[in-house]
C-alpha cells in the first residue's frame, strides 16, 4: 500500500483547526490533528511544504520509520510547530493501521485497561457563588472530577473563566487582548474558593485547578500549602516549566500533586520533572508531542517513576485529537485523567466521531481506526480567522504569562 494524496484542511467551525488527511492508492484514508492555537498556519505551511512531498510514495504501515524520518530527517529537532506536524501524520497513519486492521486503535496499543475514560470539566465563574452552581450541575451529568476556575476581585479578565455559554478561550482577536494580573490579589482568593467547594461538595469530588503558568517556584509552593485542607487533585501549570529545576522547590513545601505538560512537545521536556519526582502527572498531547507514537514513549517513561497521564483537552485541540487521546487513555496502565470540554456543535458537525461521554467517562470508539472523519465539504464552508491568545500585563505594565 502507498500513500497517494496527502491534503492539509485548515478550517474555523467555531475555531481554527489544522487537519492533515492521508490516502491510499487502496482508497483507505486517515487523519491527524495539527492544530496549534494562535499559530495554525505555520504548522500548515510546515506540512504542506516540508512534509506532503515526502509522504506521497511511502508505505503508510511504516509508522515508526516515517516517525523518525520526520524527525531526525528534519535535523532541526522539537518544537511546537515541527512536533505537531509530526502528530498529524502519525495520527493519520494510525487511522490507516487501524482501518486496515479492522480494529479501533485502542487495540493495536495492547486493548483495555479499563473500562471508561474518567474525565473532568471545566466549572468556572466571575463569582464564587456561580462556580458551585456549575460544579452542582457538573456532579448532577456524572462527573466525577471538576476544574475550578473564579474571577479574581479587583481584576477585570481572568484565565479560564467563560465568558459565556460554550465559549471558552478567548483566541477572538487577531491582535491579543490584554488583560491585567496580580498574583497578590489571586494568592489571597483562591484558597477561599476551594474551601467553599469542599464544604458544599464534600470530600469525595475530585478538584482541578490550573494555575496557567503565572507564580514563581516560591509563590507556587505558598499557593500549594493553603490548598492542602483541600485535597486537590492537581495544580496545574504552577510556575513556567523552562525551569525543570523551579519544581523542586515548590516540592519541598508542599503535597499538593503537581501536573504539567500541555506546552510539551517531547520526552525531553520533562525528563527531569520526570526521572526526579517533581511532577504526579504529566499532560501532553497527542497533537502537540507527536502524535500517539511519541506520546505512548512519554506515558511509558512516566509510569517508570509513578507519573500518571492527564492529558490536555481544551476545544482548540480538534475532536480527532481527542479521539486519539482515548485510544491512549483507555490502555495505558498508567492513565490519570483526561481533560474534556464538549466542542461547539459547528465543530462536531464538521469533525463527526463516536467516541461518546457518559456518567463521568468518555469511551473510544468501537470502529476501525480513530472513529473520527471530517466533513470536507462542511469544512471549506468555514475559512480560516486569524485569532491570537491573550496577553497579561502586571498592574505596572510588565508583561507577565497568561
Ligand atoms: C487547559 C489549558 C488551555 C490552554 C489552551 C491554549 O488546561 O485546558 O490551559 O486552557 O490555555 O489550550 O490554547
Ligand atoms: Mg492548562
Amino acid at each position: 500500500m502507498r500513500i497517494v494524496e496527502a491534503r492539509v484542511i485548515v478550517s474555523c467551525p467555531g475555531r481554527n483547526f489544522v487537519t492533515l488527511k492521508l490516502t491510499t492508492d487502496e482508497g483507505v484514508t486517515g487523519i491527524g490533528d495539527g492544530t496549534l492555537n494562535g499559530r495554525e498556519l505555520a504548522v500548515a505551511s510546515y506540512l504542506s511544504e516540508h512534509v506532503v512531498p515526502l509522504l506521497v510514495g511511502r508505505d503508510p504501515a511504516r509508522i515508526e520509520d516515517t516517525w523518525q524520518y520526520l524527525y531526525k530527517g528534519a535535523y532541526w529537532r522539537r518544537g511546537p510547530v515541527t512536533m505537531s506536524a509530526i502528530a498529524a501524520v502519525d495520527t493519520a497513519l494510525w487511522d490507516i493501521k487501524g482501518k486496515v486492521a479492522g480494529l479501533p486503535v485502542y487495540q493495536l496499543l495492547g486493548g483495555r485497561s479499563r473500562e471508561g475514560v474518567t474525565v473532568y470539566g471545566h466549572a468556572s465563574a466571575d463569582t464564587v457563588d456561580g462556580v458551585l452552581a456549575r460544579v452542582a450541575e457538573f456532579t448532577r451529568q456524572g462527573y466525577k472530577a471538576v476544574r475550578v476556575q473564579t474571577g479574581v476581585p479587583g481584576l477585570s479578565d481572568v484565565y479560564g473563566v467563560h465568558t459565556g455559554p460554550g465559549v471558552y478561550e478567548p483566541a477572538g482577536a487577531a491582535v491579543p487582548t490584554e488583560a491585567v494580573w496580580s498574583t497578590e490579589r489571586y494568592l489571597d482568593h483562591v484558597p477561599g474558593v476551594f474551601a467553599r467547594v469542599r464544604e458544599e461538595f464534600g470530600p469525595h469530588l475530585r478538584l482541578l485547578h490550573d494555575v496557567h503558568h503565572r507564580l514563581t517556584p516560591i509563590e507556587a509552593a505558598r499557593l500549594g500549602k493553603s490548598l492542602e485542607p483541600y485535597a486537590l487533585t492537581w495544580m496545574e501549570d504552577p510556575v513556567p516549566a523552562e525551569l525543570q529545576e523551579g519544581f523542586r522547590l515548590i516540592r519541598r513545601h508542599t503535597t499538593t500533586p503537581i501536573a504539567v505538560g500541555e506546552v510539551f512537545n517531547s520526552v525531553w521536556d520533562c525528563q527531569r520533572l520526570v526521572s526526579e519526582q517533581l511532577i504526579d502527572y504529566v499532560r501532553a498531547t497527542v497533537v502537540h508531542a507527536g502524535g500517539i507514537s511519541h506520546l505512548r514513549r512519554i506515558f511509558d517513561f512516566a509510569a517508570l517513576y509513578h507519573v500518571r497521564s492527564g492529558s490536555h483537552g481544551a476545544t482548540d485541540l480538534s475532536p480527532v485529537c481527542l479521539a486519539a487521546a482515548l485510544h491512549l487513555d483507555i490502555s495505558i496502565p498508567n492513565f490519570g485523567l483526561q481533560e474534556y470540554m464538549p466542542h461547539e456543535d459547528a465543530t462536531d458537525e464538521v469533525f463527526p466521531h463516536t467516541y461518546r461521554f457518559e456518567a463521568g467517562y468518555l469511551h473510544p470508539s468501537e470502529e476501525p481506526g480513530l472513529g473520527v472523519d471530517i466533513d470536507e465539504e462542511l469544512a471549506a464552508r468555514y475559512p480560516y480567522k486569524p485569532a491570537a491568545l491573550p496577553v497579561n500585563r502586571l498592574e505596572d505594565g510588565t508583561l507577565h504569562s497568561w
